[in-house]
């Protein structure tokens, strides 16, 4: 079970709620570990780099406009498959559609408004890590209590 690390966006909504902490929580007490952090614009140029999947859908200019509109809470979380994990911690895309227990569950109810991000695969983990934070950015360390969240057999 491979270590991986994740990128997640507190989205706008997010933070102009209130519930960065709140979110940040989720994973930290799940037992990710931050290795970076930080509050940040996204620029029409960043964001059009991160959502470049999405171009031509829909709902891409709505994306866009929303996610450039008011601060955001990036950061870079590790842990044993913590892409999967994160997801997971999520929920599903739409609040409306996510279960109790998620972080869209349980804070939101708008389908596009929907708090957080978190990368979907390894592939765009490394390429959104890489649009949002320099290397010199990202801290390695060890925290007093990770030897009772990660083991050698989550490690190999
Ligand atoms: P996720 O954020 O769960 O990875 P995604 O990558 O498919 O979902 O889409 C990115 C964001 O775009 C999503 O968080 C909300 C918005 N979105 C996706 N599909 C949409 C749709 N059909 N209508 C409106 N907004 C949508
Ligand atoms: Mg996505």
């Amino acid at each position: 079970m491979a270590i991986e690390r994740t990128l997640i966006l507190v989205k706008p909504d997010g933070v102009q709620r209130g519930l960065a902490g709140e979110v940040i929580n989720r994973f930290e007490t799940r037992g990710l570990k931050i290795v970076g952090l930080k509050l940040m614009r996204i620029t029409e140029a960043l964001a059009g780099k991160h959502y470049a999947p999405h171009v031509g859908k829909p709902f891409y200019k709505g994306l866009v406009s929303f996610m450039t509109s008011s601060p955001v809470v990036a950061m870079v979380l590790e842990g044993p498959k913590a892409i999967d994990a994160c997801r997971k911690v999520m929920g599903k895309t739409f609040c409306t559609d996510a279960e109790p227990g998620t972080i869209r569950g349980d804070l939101g109810v708008s389908r596009g408004m929907n708090l957080v991000h978190g990368s979907d695969s390894a592939e765009s983990a490394k390429r959104e890590i890489e649009l949002f934070f320099n290397s010199n950015e990202l801290l390695e360390y060890t925290r007093a209590g990770d030897a009772w969240v990660v083991n050698d057999e989550d490690r190999a």
